[in-house]
This record gives C-alpha cells, structure tokens and sequence, in this order.
C-alpha cells in the first residue's frame, strides 16, 4: 500500500466531500483518486474489488483501507487527535453531533444516492424523481432544523466544529443542486454560510477539485 493516503472519490459525491473536509481540517495530504459515478466507474470489476458495496468514499491510511464515511472521519479524529477536534469530546455534546450526521448520512442522501435516482428515473420517470427528491430532502432538512434550533451555536453543535458540520456542506450543495428550497430553514442556511468561509471547506468543495467538470469549476 501506498505511504501518501490514497482517497477514492468524486468532486460531487457527498460523502467523499465529507471526508475531503476532514483530511484538510487535519492538514493530511492524500492523493486524490477520481471516480467517474455519472459514467458507472464505481461499478467497474477492478473498483468492485476495493469495495463490494461500489461506493465511494474509500480511503486507504496508515497501511488500511476504510469505507463509510462517518467512521473514516471518526477513524481520522481519534487518529490524529490534535485540533481542531472532529467529535466533542462531551459526550452529550458528541451524541448531538453524531444524531445530526446520521440524519443526513442514513436518513437524507440514501434517497438521493446516483443509483437510487437511476432507478426512480427508469422506472417512474423524471417527474416523480423530483417529486421524491423534493419530499425526502426537504423532510430531513426539516429534522435537522429542529435540532439545530437548539444545539447550533456558531456551527452545528455550539461554538467548535463537529462531524455535523461535515455533513451539512455538501448536503445543503446537494439541496441546491436537486432545486428543494431551504427558506424555511434559517438556522441551516446561516451556519453553512459560517462553515463556507472556512478554509478547510473552501478548498474540499465540489467546485475545486481535480475532476470538477469545467462548466462548475470555480477558484
Ligand atoms: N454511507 C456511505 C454512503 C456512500 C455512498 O452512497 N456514496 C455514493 C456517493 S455520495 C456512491 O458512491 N454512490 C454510487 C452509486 O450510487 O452507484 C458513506 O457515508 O460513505
């Protein structure tokens, strides 16, 4: 295995983005390995091979290789335990981080998950993906507004950043992309704003990566 960490990602897929925050909030260098979802690489025999479940986000640290997100970002924090702190280190304040990535990572993107959509389109057409997009996000969004409504403070959970955080970003771009309207979901929109401004975001979102499609490439 490589020494360098090797992340097998996409610039839109928003697990891998999750994890691409975590890397550069830690300061690790890793060699980005592009997977081309929209033309099915992560179907391919030899991607299969990593990761039976063909998905992305794969990263391969420390001589091992991990898959699923939340755990890969956990794996990092306790890992490499100097600051900035991923998960909180009160375990109330933890549970509350935890609670709101898990509404995002198993209770929103699932539903929006390319081949999911894939799927929806062939079998019920694009009308009703959007209608199914619209329901699914918006309902998740509306969960995690409440919860924000009492742990945000700066960010997700009080003032430091969470594995919350991590997940909001690229969600919220997600929302965006698939037109479900965020207005009634002040304190969402106000902490992605914060979170944007940070630099570890700034350079893992979906616009600034090596395999951004020209037409989305931003500085
Ligand atoms: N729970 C997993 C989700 C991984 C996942 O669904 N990844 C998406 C991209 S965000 C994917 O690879 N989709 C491939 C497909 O739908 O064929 C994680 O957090 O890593």
């Amino acid at each position: 295995m490589a020494s360098q960490p090797v992340l097998w990602n996409f610039f839109r897929s928003s697990a891998s983005w999750r994890v691409r925050i975590a890397l550069a909030l830690k300061g690790i260098d890793y060699e980005y390995r592009a997977v081309n979802l929209y033309t099915d690489e992560q179907l391919s025999e030899d991607f299969t091979k990593l990761n039976t479940k063909q998905e992305i986000p794969i990263l391969e640290i420390d001589g091992i290789r991990l898959t699923q997100s939340l755990p890969i970002i956990e794996y990092i924090d306790e890992t490499r335990p100097h600051e900035p702190r991923i998960l909180p280190q009160d375990p109330a304040k933890r549970c509350k981080a935890r609670a709101i990535a898990e509404i995002i990572n198993s209770g929103i993107q699932p539903y929006q998950n390319t081949n999911v959509l894939k799927r929806l389109v062939s079998e019920i057409g694009e009308e009703k993906k959007n209608e199914w997009l619209q329901h699914y996000l918006t309902k998740g969004f509306r969960a995690i507004e409440v919860a924000l409504a009492e742990s945000s403070g700066t960010y997700c959970v009080g003032d430091e950043l969470t594995i919350a955080d991590l997940c909001l970003v690229p969600q919220v771009y997600s929302a965006h992309r698939f037109n479900v309207s965020l207005k009634d979901f002040p304190n969402i929109l106000r902490i992605n704003a914060e979170l944007e401004k940070l630099p570890a975001f700034h350079k893992s979102h979906a616009h600034r990566q090596i395999d951004t499609f020209a037409e989305y490439r931003e500085n």
